[in-house]
């Protein structure tokens, strides 16, 4: 059965092309991960100026793109490359700043 060996490499050599088009393209910055959001709940909060520190430490992460803080509802909400920073790390950060975050269950956050 000549056909059937001849078939079973064409099958392994399309298996391994697909792994390595995967691995190239999740080892290229090009092909970066996409852009997602999550609004984060702050707390400790305590004046005007306090959003202003959230944002200056949540945009010093690499792969956050942009960032929008609200005193009053004491949320921020983030753009990021999901191939470069999580959520995990932007609460660390704010945590880091003295703050307290949280994913915000009532926003778009996933
Ligand atoms: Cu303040």
């Amino acid at each position: 059965m000549k056909s059937m060996k001849r078939l079973s490499i064409m099958k392994a050599i399309s298996t391994a092309l697909v792994l390595f088009v995967i691995a190239f393209v999740a080892a290229n910055p090009l092909f970066a991960g996409e852009t997602k959001s999550v609004t984060l709940k702050v707390e400790g909060m305590t004046c005007t100026l306090c959003p202003k520190m959230v944002k200056k430490a949540l945009s010093g992460i690499e792969g956050v793109k942009a960032v929008q803080v609200s005193f009053e509802k004491k949320e921020a909400f983030v753009e990021y490359d999901e191939g470069k920073t999580n959520v995990q790390e932007m609460i660390k950060v704010v945590d880091g700043a003295g703050y307290k975050a949280s994913v915000s269950t009532g926003g778009k956050a996933r």
